[in-house]
């Protein structure tokens, strides 16, 4: 794995903070339960979820369950109490009794309960970032919303640039490939008509639980059928001009040897960060935070103020303006794909 110790400093507080609120949860949930009833059952990992059932494998076998009425009660910041992935305990009436805590989950803002998290996957090792180079067109703010939320939520990300044989602006693309190579972030370039880079990526899904990501129609499903040697339905280019096409509508949990396995996830339309400050952002944006000591104002966010250093660093071509660009849409978060509240 990649070091972010960058980031660490960002990590720790929110373990702490998350640690606190956890604690605070357990000693409610403690007092609200005057017997404790010991869940017992069989352990099974889910692998898909839809409005009525949950597909659990038990052994190798793919069983529908209900959820037990406490489960769905439960109060909790999230859309939903159960994700694909999650470790979960199934009662003899085939019914979900108890999911187990995740090591990880990627999570974005619910569209509409803003409040609330929905988990797009949980208990995974890897973000896999899928983009394309067109059709649809590279977009760094995106790519930089996946990796904060990779990061927060204990993944690591990798960045996949695919359709390489669209590439008609060869400068622009490098610009974005330097910004990620720059933050250590691993990138690999992918063009699944002639397979370049298939091999470095199935090398680097070896041994791991990775999950696929990003907008409709970039080549999820197609990346995932080449590795897998699966046959999942994927997009046609001629279909993928009409809006909200989207070709894989459900989550699915794909094997691919004994000890590597991916996620495929529908395309999305909006992806918004849950539970981070404008302060936590600023970090994630450490190469443009670091001229910030020539800022004339301590609090400034490099979007309006005067005599700012990380502008100034900018307009220097000492920092990328995609990078920059990035920075400032997440932090306005008012556009089609995003709409970030700040706390
Ligand atoms: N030119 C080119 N087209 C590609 C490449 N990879 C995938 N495609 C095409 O892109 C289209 C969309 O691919 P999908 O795999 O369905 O995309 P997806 O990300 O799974 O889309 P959703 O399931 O809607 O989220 C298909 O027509 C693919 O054939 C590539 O490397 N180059
Ligand atoms: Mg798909
Ligand atoms: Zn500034």
């Amino acid at each position: 794995m990649k070091d972010y110790s960058e980031f660490e400093h960002v990590l720790a507080s929110k373990d702490n903070k998350q640690s606190k609120k956890e604690k605070k949860r357990l000693q409610e949930k403690d007092r609200s339960k005057s017997k404790p009833s010991p869940v017992e059952g069989k352990r099974g990992r889910v692998l898909s979820v839809s409005s009525t059932e949950v597909i659990v494998d038990l052994d190798g076998e793919e069983v529908p369950c209900s959820l037990r009425g406490i489960l769905k009660k439960e109060k909790s910041d999230q859309k939903r109490v159960i994700a694909i992935g999650d470790f979960v305990i199934v009662d003899e009436r085939g019914q979900v009794a108890a999911v187990e805590e995740r090591y990880s989950q990627l999570a974005r803002r619910d569209n509409l309960r803003r409040r609330l998290a929905q988990v797009i996957a949980a208990n995974i090792d890897q973000v896999i970032i899928v983009t394309s180079v067109a059709e649809p067109s590279l977009k760094p703010s995106l790519i930089d919303r996946y990796i904060i939320s990779a990061i927060r939520g204990h993944m690591s990300p990798l960045v996949i640039v695919n359709k390489i044989d669209l590439a008609q602006d060869k400068a622009n693309l490098d610009e974005i490939l330097s910004i990620y190579k720059n933050l250590n972030i691993p990138v690999i370039e992918v063009c699944c008509l002639n397979k370049k880079g298939i091999n470095e990526l199935r090398q680097a899904m070896k041994g791991k639980a990775s999950v696929f990501s990003g907008q409709s129609g970039v080549g999820k499903t197609t990346l995932i059928n080449l590795i897998a040697g699966t046959d999942y339905k994927t997009g046609e280019i001629v279909e993928k001009t009409q809006k909200g096409v989207h070709t894989t509508t459900q989550s699915t949990l794909v094997k691919i040897d004994d000890d590597s396995f991916c996620i495929d996830t529908p395309g999305i339309k909006s992806f918004s960060l849950w539970d981070v400050t404008t302060e936590e952002l600023a970090h994630y944006f450490s190469d443009l935070q670091q001229f910030s000591t020539d800022c004339k104002f301590v609090n400034c966010t490099h979007t309006h103020e005067p005599h700012c250093g990380v502008r100034k660093a900018v307009e220097e071509g000492k920092v990328s303006k995609l990078r920059y660009d990035s920075y400032v849409t997440i932090r306005e978060g008012n556009d089609e794909d995003q709409k970030n509240h700040w706390e």
